[in-house]
């Protein structure tokens, strides 16, 4: 398996322009790698050849400029509604179901705001390294840092964002299935980096809710 496992609503697409552009850049690759040998084979230096001088060819930098700039104009296009609707929170599903994600030197602190929807309050429910999230429920996750800057990942979902301190980030996501999956820190943030890690555990909303509660009790 080249990817790992896919494990939100959005991840499968993110993994189509993937295919796309490993394609593109895949069929050049290999294009360039034979002309090259074709050419070396073909004008290598044998008695009585002699080496022509070539200034230029107008004609050949417009074609390998404009070929470029027409396929980064479509994979432009072709990324823009999977981006837009992966970054720009007004575009993300409404939710009511909210989580706070602050990374340290070196954890996740995860805080839930408990049956009030409100944070600060003494309903929250806190872990650490232990997100839980609902299979098929958006989640809206604020992500913040308290020291350096950290990188929220999360292979499965395919979402990453960095965690700056003093510059508070709206991510969202829908787990697509139950499983459970690592939280890697990707950003080196100190000597600890390589043990930043968290687990997300993805579960049926009953038995998401029934995890809620009893993480209070133990709280
Ligand atoms: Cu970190």
């Amino acid at each position: 398996m080249l990817l790992p496992e896919s494990a939100s609503t959005y991840a499968p697409r993110v993994d189509q322009l993937f295919w796309i552009i490993l394609g593109i850049t895949g069929f050049f690759f290999f294009l360039v790698q034979a002309c090259l040998l074709l050419f070396i084979l073909k004008y290598r230096d044998r008695p009585g050849q002699k080496a022509s001088y070539v200034h230029g060819s107008t004609l050949v930098e417009i074609v390998w400029t404009v070929i470029p700039a027409l396929i980064l104009v479509g994979l432009t296009i072709a990324s823009q509604k999977v981006w837009a609707e992966i970054r720009y929170p007004s575009l993300a599903p409404a939710t009511s179901l909210q989580v706070e994600i602050l990374a340290e030197q070196f954890a996740w602190n995860v805080r839930y705001p408990g049956p009030d929807g409100q944070f600060e309050t003494p309903d929250d429910i806190s872990t650490i390294n232990q997100l839980h999230l609902p299979v098929g429920t958006p989640v809206k996750i604020h992500l913040r840092s308290k020291d350096v800057i950290h990188s929220f990942f999360v292979p499965e979902f395919r979402m990453k964002q960095d965690a700056v301190p003093g510059l508070p980030q709206q991510i969202w996501v829908e787990a697509s299935k139950a499983g459970q999956f690592e939280i890697r820190c990707a950003e080196l943030c100190g000597l600890g980096h390589y043990r930043m890690k968290g687990f997300v555990t993805t579960e049926p909303l009953a038995e998401f809710q029934a995890w809620l509660t009893e993480t209070k009790a133990n709280e």
